[in-house]
C-alpha cells in the first residue's frame, strides 16, 4: 500500500488541509486525540500573538466513518480564524483593476523563504511566498502525524519530546527519562524537564523580546517500543536514519539533526562509541539512537533536532528593498520570540509519519488487523532467535 502524506494551506489563507493516504482500515482516531496534539503544537512560553487568536482544531473531510479509518485518503481541516482580518489581503479572487493589495512584503527578511521565493517565483510581493513559507503549514503535518500516532500506539511505540537547549542555555540531561515523557516535559512552559534551565530560558526569552531579537534552541524526539528491522540497509533511499533526517530537517527554520551521539561520535574512538551486544540480543547502551546500518535496532530511536532563531525580527537586520532596490530595514511582521518548543511537538509528527510508513511498508495490511497479523508472525520469528527471552522485539 502506498504511504504520502502532504499538506496545503497558506498562513493567512482560509485553512490548512492535511491529507494522508495508506492508513490501514479499522484504526480508532478519537478527535480529541488529534485537537490535543493540535493544542500542544500551539503552546509554549515565546510564542507570539497569533496564538491568542486561533485554536486550532479539525475537521474530518475524508477516510473516516463513525470513528474510524476506512483505508481511504484521509483528509483533516483546521480553519483560520485569522482568515477574517486577512479577506481582502489573501482573497483568491482577482484585484479590481488599479487597486493595490494591502500588506505586501517588499523589504525580505534575511533567514526567511522571502528573497530566494521572491526570485525563483517572480513574484513582487514576497507575501506569495512568506504565506506558504511559515510555520503555520505545521498544523497539517501535526494532525497527519496524530493519526500515525494513534497506529503506532496499537503496536506498542509512543513517543515523546523535550528541550533540552534554548536560547544557549542548556538543560541537565534527566536520567533516566521520565515515562511517560510528554506528562513531565508539557507541565513545563519551555517543556524542559531541568527546572533550574527553566528559569534561566524564561528569562532569556523575557530579554529577547525586549530587544526585538529571536531565539533557537535544540529538542530531543524519542521514540519508545520500536521494533527491530524497520527501514532497510539495501538501498540509500530506504534507508530510516536518511529518511528521519529528512523529515525532521523540513521543519521550518530546523538546521541540524543528530541522531544518537551524533556528532560527538565522530570525536570519539570506536570503543567509546558502538552499543555492544548482550546475551538475549540487547544493548549495553544506545549511544547510536536507536539505529544501525539504516534499521532499528529494538532500542529507543534518540534524535536531536536543532533550530535557528526565527528570522522575524521586530528589530530589524539589513535588507534590500526589491521595488527600489535601494538598502532598507526587513519587513516586520509580528511573530514569536521563540518557537523551539512547539517545534519538539512538529518534531513528534514527523518522527510518527516516518515511522508508521516505514512499519507499514513491512507489515502492509489494508485492515489493522491484518497489519496486526503480520506484526505478531515477525515478532514470534525474532523472539525464536534470542532464547533467552529478552529481546529488542519483545
Ligand atoms: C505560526 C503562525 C504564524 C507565526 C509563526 C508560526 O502566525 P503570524 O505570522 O500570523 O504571526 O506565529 O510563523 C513563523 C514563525 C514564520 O516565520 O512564519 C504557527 O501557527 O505556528
Amino acid at each position: 500500500m502506498t504511504f504520502r502524506f502532504t499538506t496545503a494551506g497558506e498562513s493567512h489563507g482560509r485553512g490548512l488541509v492535511g491529507i494522508l493516504e495508506g492508513i490501514p482500515a479499522g484504526l480508532a482516531v478519537p478527535t480529541d486525540r488529534i485537537n490535543t496534539e493540535l493544542r500542544r503544537r500551539m503552546g509554549g512560553y515565546g510564542r507570539g500573538a497569533r496564538m491568542k487568536i486561533e485554536a486550532d482544531q479539525i475537521e474530518w473531510l475524508a477516510g473516516v466513518r463513525a470513528g474510524e479509518t476506512l483505508g481511504s485518503p484521509i483528509a483533516m481541516l483546521v480553519w483560520n480564524r485569522d482568515w477574517e482580518h486577512w479577506r481582502d489581503v489573501m482573497a483568491p479572487e482577482p484585484d479590481a483593476p488599479g487597486a493595490e493589495r494591502r500588506r505586501q512584503v517588499t523589504r525580505p527578511r534575511p533567514g526567511h523563504a522571502d528573497l530566494a521565493g521572491s526570485l525563483k517565483y517572480d513574484r513582487q510581493d514576497a507575501r506569495d511566498i512568506l504565506e506558504r513559507a511559515s510555520a503555520r503549514e505545521t498544523v497539517a503535518r501535526v494532525a497527519c502525524g496524530a493519526v500515525c500516532k494513534l497506529l503506532l500506539e496499537q503496536f506498542g511505540m509512543e513517543i515523546g519530546s523535550h528541550v533540552v537547549e534554548l536560547g544557549g542555555v542548556g538543560a541537565r540531561h534527566a536520567v533516566p527519562l521520565p515515562v511517560p515523557l510528554n506528562e513531565a516535559s508539557d507541565a513545563s512552559p519551555v517543556r524542559c524537564l531541568d527546572a533550574e534551565a527553566e528559569r534561566e530560558i524564561i528569562a532569556r526569552i523575557d530579554a529577547a523580546k525586549a530587544a526585538g531579537d529571536t531565539l533557537g534552541g535544540v529538542v530531543e524526539v524519542i521514540a519508545l517500543g520500536v521494533p527491530v528491522g524497520l527501514g532497510s540497509h539495501v538501498s540509500w533511499d530506504r534507508k530510516l536514519d536518511g529518511r528521519l533526517a529528512q523529515a525532521l530537517m523540513s521543519i521550518p527554520a530546523v538546521k541540524g539533526v543528530e541522531l544518537g551521539l551524533g556528532f560527538a561520535a565522530a570525536r570519539r574512538k570506536g570503543s567509546e562509541v558502538h552499543d555492544e551486544i548482550m546475551p538475549g540480543l540487547t544493548r549495553a547502551t544506545n549511544r547510536a539512537g536507536g539505529t544501525e546500518g539504516g534499521m532499528t535496532t529494538g532500542e529507543p530511536l534518540v534524535a536531536r533536532v536543532a533550530m535557528k532563531p526565527i528570522s522575524t525580527l521586530m528589530a530589524p537586520l539589513r535588507t534590500v528593498d526589491l521595488k527600489t532596490g535601494g538598502p532598507a530595514q526587513a519587513q516586520a511582521e509580528r511573530s514569536d520570540v521563540t518557537a523551539v518548543p512547539a517545534m519538539g511537538v512538529i518534531a513528534e509528527a514527523m518522527l510518527a509519519l516516518v515511522l508508521a510508513q516505514a512499519l507499514l511498508e513491512k507489515f502492509g495490511g489494508d485492515a489493522l488487523s491484518e497489519t496486526k497479523r503480520n506484526f505478531e508472525g515477525y515478532l514470534a520469528q525474532v523472539r525464536a532467535r534470542t532464547p533467552r527471552g529478552a529481546g529488542a522485539a519483545s
